[in-house]
């Protein structure tokens, strides 16, 4: 056939095709089918509640406080990890989070609400609320994700303040390593403080932050999986939401919050989806032992679960029930 002809049928065709599925579409009247999350029910049993990635009290304190007097969900999970990201000790978060090879502190962040909305910002300097900046993201802007100078831009047209994100003691360490310059991907298993945090509200809806600066030394310009949404935090309202700590590209490479939340989709308890999630990841990886990852989860029931790699990684709950660090079962002894 001669290529303008061809064109011209293929363009026919393809007309076609979209009138035929509007045809369809006008016919039955039905929204797009989804898989029904039948399994879990509507009626939150365990509300309000937030739990978040590690033992971080105050954190979860805040949120709670927010939580607890009718605030939503999506307030409560901010101003929760900006606890951290305000706390000069933390050193993998915020103010004070350790820098990349070339001595520049760079900031992940995302969050998402119970419409699936998100916002992120990734690679960002010198502001130390990454999360807030994410928020006015998604709130300000139709993007999703805004990266590095420009992010940092936006943030201050916003009326977010210029910080020096170093602290003495981060200083001091950067120094240290610029002795050896060992650069090394693996994340120590015992001490990660990425915060993630989920959270429902009185109303049973659900929303999800993360923020980290990422690993300590990286490759200048190196993002996680923190800010990217799907991978280190994922919210569905009628389902749950997950989120994860640890060494990013392996989460990234399975999607690893998505994932946990459409296996909750499919029936799966919490702590069965972050037993799976891992043992994909751990699956793509067999026999290495040089990492660690944390999966946390909530259902729309509030009930929670993670698990890790190694063992180590706890998670903080606070709801009506209680105030708990809970300590997470793991791939390996
Ligand atoms: C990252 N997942 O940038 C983060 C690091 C982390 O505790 O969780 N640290 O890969």
């Amino acid at each position: 056939m001669e290529r303008r002809k061809f064109i011209k049928n293929s363009s026919l065709s393809a007309a076609g095709l979209v009138s035929a599925s509007t045809l369809a579409a006008c016919k039955t009247d039905t929204k797009p089918e989804v898989a029904p999350a039948s399994t879990i029910p509507v009626q939150t049993a365990v509300k309000p509640i937030v739990v978040c990635t590690w033992n971080f009290f105050n954190a979860t304190e805040k949120a709670w406080e927010v939580l607890k007097s009718g605030g939503n969900a999506l307030d409560a999970v901010e101003q929760g990890v900006r606890v951290e990201e305000a706390d000069e000790t933390n050193e993998t978060v915020g103010k004070g989070g350790r820098p990349d090879r070339d001595g520049n502190v760079t900031l992940d962040a995302c969050i998402m609400d119970k419409d699936g909305n998100c916002g992120s910002v990734v690679c960002m300097q010198n502001i130390v609320h990454p999360v807030s900046v994410a928020r006015k993201v998604m709130e300000e802007t139709p993007h999703i994700i805004l990266a590095g100078k420009g992010a940092e831009k936006f943030a201050y047209e916003q009326g977010f303040k210029k910080e020096d994100l170093f602290t003495e003691s981060t200083r001091k360490q950067y120094e240290e390593w610029l002795k050896t310059s060992k650069y090394e991907t693996t994340i120590n298993i015992e001490n990660h403080d990425t915060i993630g945090m989920l959270a429902i509200d009185d109303n049973g809806d659900i929303a999800g932050a993360c923020t980290t600066s990422g690993m300590a030394y990286k490759v200048a310009g190196r993002v996680g999986d923190s800010p990217i949404i799907g991978a280190g935090l994922f919210i569905d309202n009628e389902v749950g939401g997950a989120t994860a700590t640890g060494v990013g590209e392996e989460v990234i490479r399975t999607v690893g919050s998505f994932l946990i939340v459409e296996l909750m989709r499919q029936g799966k308890s919490p702590q069965e989806a972050c037993e799976e999630g891992v043992k994909r990841i751990m699956k793509k990886n067999e026999g290495r032992k040089d990492f660690q990852i944390g999966f946390l989860a909530i259902n729309k029931n509030g009930e929670t679960g993670g698990y890790c790699v190694h063992p180590g990684f706890t998670y903080r709950e606070y709801s009506e029930n209680g105030h708990e660090n809970r300590e997470v079962t793991s791939f390996y002894e």
